[in-house]
Order: C-alpha cells, then structure tokens, then sequence
C-alpha cells in the first residue's frame, strides 16, 4: 500500500527526514518524496499548511491526514503499513526499542548543536565539550548494549532492522563526519553506512545544489 507523501528538508542537512524516509525504504514501502530545501521560500510556503508545525519531515497519507514528528511518522508506517513489524517482535526488546528511539527524539542536544549532520562534509573536527563527550559516551553505550543483548539474530540494534535504527542513522552519519570512535559498535555503524537506502541519500545529497552557510559549522 503507497504510504503517501514525505516532505523531507534538504538531504545534505536534514537529519530528521532521513529516519521515516529510511524506514520507508529498508522495508520497501511505495511513497512520493517531496523536498522542500530548508530556508527556501518553497519551504515557508508549505509552513502552516504541507507543514503543520513549520518542520519537515511531515507524512501526508493517501486520504489527506498529515502526521509530523519523525517517531510520530515511524509509528505510523510501522502501523498502518508494516502490520507493527517496525518495532522487534521481542516485548522486551520492543520495550527497549521505544525507549532509545524516545531518548533519540528527545535528547542529545549537544549532539545535534555541535555535529550537526552534513552528508557531503568528512573528516570534520569539533572541540568536544563535557555535554557532548557525554551524548557520544551515551549513545555508545546504546548501541553496544543493544548489539549485545538482541543482536545475534542480525546487524541491527535488535537483530532485525528497526525504527531505533532509523532514529540513530542521521548519529551514525555524524560519528563517520566528525571521527567518533563508537569501539565495538564501529561495526554496526559500517553496517547503516551501507545500507543500500543510506548510499542513495548520501548520493542524493552530494548533487544537491544548496550550500547553506547557517548550517555550517563555524557560521
Ligand atoms: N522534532 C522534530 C524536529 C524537526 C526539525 O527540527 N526539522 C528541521 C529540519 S531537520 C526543520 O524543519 N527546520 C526548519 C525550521 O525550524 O524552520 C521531528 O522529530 O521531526
């Protein structure tokens, strides 16, 4: 069933589009892609109507009813169209699942302000602050107690894919950017970079035409 329409920011900065758009793509599901480039007057066109809370990313379902929030979205795909095979199967790692996807969506603040992701930029160094050492010690732990407890049935956080490692992709782009060493979870990290979907947006990215110094580091 065609998921409807994702608006998505531009794929070189938009960290929040990636996750539903890369949820929506690991498990095949058809959806039309609609880029607003941040700052454009496109985008501010669409704020208040496409966008009802003025942020991208924003699902529009095929009978017009638009979700925004990117847990929001995956909880909706994951929903309406993956028969809830979005989360683990597991009740306990579901559980475990939704909170480090909540802690995703929530949190990391330092992250997000001083690596903010940049697909076409590496080999970036930043000055790393006790709040940000603390977010990398963090999500380290995340990703190494994940793969440990429910990572023998595959790859992924809890074995199969799932939302938590859509919310955690746009982190795993900023470790490779900045040179974050994630220890025993730099394989994991390997394994997201080459997701096929991953590789389309980084290709993506690389052709698009915004540079936009605001969000650069150092702007
Ligand atoms: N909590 C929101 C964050 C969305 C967000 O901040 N999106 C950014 C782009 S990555 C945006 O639309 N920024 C435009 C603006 O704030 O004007 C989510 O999970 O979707």
């Amino acid at each position: 069933m065609n998921a409807g329409t994702l608006f998505i920011g531009n794929k070189n900065y938009s960290s929040w589009s990636l996750r539903p758009w890369l949820l929506l793509q690991h498990f095949g599901v058809p959806f039309r892609e609609h880029r607003l480039p941040l700052l454009s007057p496109t985008f501010h066109e669409a704020v208040g109507q496409a966008l009802p809370a003025g942020k991208v990313p924003v699902l529009e379902l095929p009978d017009g009813t638009r979700v925004w929030e990117s847990l929001a979205i995956c909880e909706t795909v994951s929903e309406r169209f993956l028969d809830g095979g979005g989360w683990p199967a597991d009740p306990d790692a579901r559980s475990v699942a939704r909170s480090v996807s909540a802690e995703m969506h929530a949190g990391f603040g330092a992250l997000r302000a001083e690596m903010p992701m940049n697909c076409r930029a590496c080999e970036r160094h930043v000055q790393r602050t006790p709040g940000l050492e603390r977010d990398i010690e963090r999500i380290r732990a995340i990703w190494i107690e994940c793969r440990e407890r429910w990572g023998a049935s595959g790859p992924w956080l809890f074995g199969d894919f799932s939302i938590a490692d859509a919310m955690y992709a746009p982190v795993v782009s900023r470790f490779q950017t900045y040179g974050v060493d994630a220890g025993p979870a730099n394989e994991y990290m390997a394994t997201l970079l080459e997701h096929p979907a991953m590789q389309r947006w980084y290709a993506d990215a690389a052709a698009e035409l915004e540079a936009l110094p605001s969000m650069e580091l150092g702007a």
